[in-house]
Order: structure tokens, then sequence, then C-alpha cells
């Protein structure tokens, strides 16, 4: 494979001509079921073929040397196992101190230093998950160095525990249980209240997803994103008054109407019906999908777009309009934002043969209200993380 050669040959300049192994792990979009992962409610994601490379070797001695092609100007990164707390200047690299954490909390151990190059193509902060990837690579390849004796599962949730201890944003499982569970051509429709999951095959016949990149750098993401969720918390706490439920997630939207009135707040009303509903848009959605019906896939991917501009208001300008936009052009069966929001990504499904028309009228629209460019991929969905053979 090409572009293992050049990895090891970076690897190489940076650490010298060693043994090395190498992994792969994917960023992820998801088809609908946004923000309902904290809410015990479904998601419907997919492993994408963007993603994260890295090679490794274990050292003889205790020394931790880390490398990201993406992040030349920090260079070789050299962390302690006994310091590792975060620390800004380490910049990407406190996500490998975030999974030796987590890991050793767990109680397991390393027995010696390691050396770790990566480099990735998921486009930078575009909520298509590229710390989620970053966090099951360096799992995997830990896990695989230093024979550690942990379930896929429970990498996935270390994954999730870096971002809620380590970096104090209280993410659900979603993004890293697509990246470390996800197929090929699978879509995988994931019960966050049992983690139980289905496999779902992605037949798309003449249509394609279209990721379209706002561009926009996410900002203040984080907080308004704890924000969301403990808006949603509060709104439970509410309904819990009166009904025996542990999360939204279990709600259908007719009792969610006739009990609304115990939400006295207009603003935590309308963040807990788009949990509710989009729960239930989720699980509609996944049969749209496996009986073929792919025009009620895109209706209900435009209904999951309104709410989450209407109700949970996690859109913003710029998703709005490269989503408006893309409604509109012919071929287009549905468009929604994917991911947290307030920036990054938004998909849409779109009819092979109008892709390159749509492309270029999505593109106007965007640069003419927004004042830069948008960006396009076609979404190809592909495995969870592995060790890659040379
Ligand atoms: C981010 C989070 F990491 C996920 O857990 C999920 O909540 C998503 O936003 C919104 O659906 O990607």
């Amino acid at each position: 494979m090409k572009r293992i050669k050049s990895l090891n040959t970076k690897f190489a300049e940076k650490f010298g001509p060693h043994v090395t192994q190498q992994y792969f792990s994917p960023g992820r979009i998801n088809l609908i079921g946004e923000h309902t992962d904290y809410n015990g409610g479904h998601v419907f994601p997919a492993a994408i073929t963007y993603g994260t490379y890295g090679v490794a070797r274990k050292r003889d001695d205790q020394r931790i040397l880390v490398y990201s092609v993406n992040f030349e100007e920090k260079g070789v990164v050299q962390l302690d196992y006994k310091k590792m707390l975060f620390d800004e200047n380490d910049g990407w690299a406190n996500y490998v101190k975030g999974v030796i954490v987590q890991l050793q909390a767990q109680g397991y151990k390393f027995d010696s230093g390691f050396e770790l190059l990566v480099e990735g193509n998921i486009p930078n902060g575009a909520g298509l998950s590229s710390s989620a990837s970053l966090e099951l690579l360096v799992g995997v390849a830990l896990q695989d160095l230093f024979n550690l004796d942990i379930s896929r599962l429970e990498l996935v949730k270390v994954g999730q525990k870096v971002e809620n201890q380590y970096f104090g944003l209280h993410t659900g499982i979603m993004d890293q249980f697509a990246i470390g569970f996800g197929q090929e051509q699978k879509a995988i429709l994931l019960d966050t209240n049992t983690l139980s999951y289905e496999l779902v095959p992605i037949v798309l016949g003449e249509y394609a997803i279209v990721i379209m990149n706002t561009n926009k750098r996410r900002e203040l993401s984080d907080s308004k994103y704890n924000e969301r969720r403990s808006q949603c918390e509060t709104a439970l706490k509410l309904l819990q008054t009166k009904l025996s439920i542990q999360s939204l997630g279990e709600l259908t939207n007719e009792i969610f109407d006739q009990n609304v009135k115990l939400i006295n707040d207009e603003t935590l009303i309308k963040r807990a019906r788009h949990a509710v509903y989009e729960n239930q848009r989720t699980l509609k959605a996944k049969q749209a999908l496996l009986e073929g019906d792919l025009a009620s896939f895109g209706q209900l991917m435009n209904a999951s777009h309104a709410s989450l501009k209407n109700d949970y208001e996690v859109t913003g300008t710029e998703l709005d309009t490269l989503v408006t936009s893309a409604q509109k052009q012919p071929g287009v069966l549905g468009a929604r934002m994917t991911g947290a929001g307030f920036g990054g990504c938004a998909i849409a499904l779109v009819k092979e043969s109008a892709i390159s028309n749509f492309e270029n009228k999505v593109y106007d629209d965007y640069l003419n209200i927004i004042g830069y460019a948008p960006k396009f991929y076609v979404a190809h969905i592909g495995n969870g993380t592995l060790k890659l053979e040379d």
C-alpha cells in the first residue's frame, strides 16, 4: 500500500528505521439522530473512508515520542508517563495522553515507551470526528503494542471518557462507537440507552451522500454543547415529576406532547422536543433505508435539520445556507447538518448524475451569502478502526 510506504518513510525520518505496526481509524458522518446520544435515544452514523493513519513501535526505554504530519510545527512531542496532565503546549498530543490516562485508570500497564507517527485526511475541525478518530487510533495501537486485554467496546468508552473527563466536553458515545464499530457500506443504528446496535446496509442506488463543509471554524461550540446537554437534563427532571422515565429517548412524540406543560420554560421545551422527535425520526429513517424508500429518508433528513435549527438552535447561518441551497437543487432528496453543529459539515442525498451541477450551484449560493467558499466530498462508507497489514 502506497500510503503505508510513505508513512513508514516519514516514520524512519523522525525516529530511525525500525519494524513498525500500522493502523487506520476512520472519521464518521451521522445520517440522522443528532444530539440524541446523551438523551438515551438512537443515532444512525457510519464510518467514512477519510480518517487517521498511524505508524507505531515500542521502545526499549520509557520515552514516548509522538509526531503528527498535520501539525508539523509542533515537531516531535515528548511525553512522560509521570506527567500526563493536559498541557496546551502539547496540542494534538493531549489526545495521546488522554487515552493513556484513561487506560491507566482502568489498570492497564505500559512496560515501556513507544513512538507514534500519525497523519489524518479528515478535514480539520469539520465535525467529522477527527478527535474520536485519533482516540480510537491511539487506543487500538496501544492495545496492539502492549497486548492489552481490552474489548472494542471498552476502547470506545475510553475514547468517550477522554472527551468527558480529560477535555471536559460532555459528549455522548456516538462518534467513538461509529468509529470503533463501523463497517463498509453499513450504517449503525445504535440505541444509546442499551448500547445494542444493528448494522444496516446503505443501498443508495443512483444516489450518493455528499458532504458539504461550511469551512467555518467552530467557536464556542464546547460550552454551547454542554449547555444543550444540561438543558435536556433539566427538562428530563421536570418530566420525571410525573413520568417514570430514565431518559428523553423513552418518550414517544404523543406522550411528550401530552406532558409538555410539566416543562415550564419555552427554551427547555424546544430542546427536549428536539431530542424526543429526533429519536422517533431516526427510527423511521432506519426503516425507510431498509425498505429502500430514499424519498422518505430524505424528508426525514430535512425535518431533522429544521428541528436542529428551530428547536435545538445549533445550526447557524453557514449550515443553514448550505442546507437551504442543497435542498432546492434538482436531484436532491434531502439535506441536513451532521455532527454537533455550530459550523462543521452538512450532508445531502444527491442523484449521482446531478452532483456536479449540485456542487456548482450550492458553491455559488454559499459564496454569495457567506463570502467564502464551501467544500464538497462524496462520502464512502468504510470500516472501523483496524490494524493494517502491509
Ligand atoms: C458530537 C458529539 F461528540 C456526539 O456525541 C453527538 O452528541 C453529536 O455531537 C451530536 O449528535 O459529535
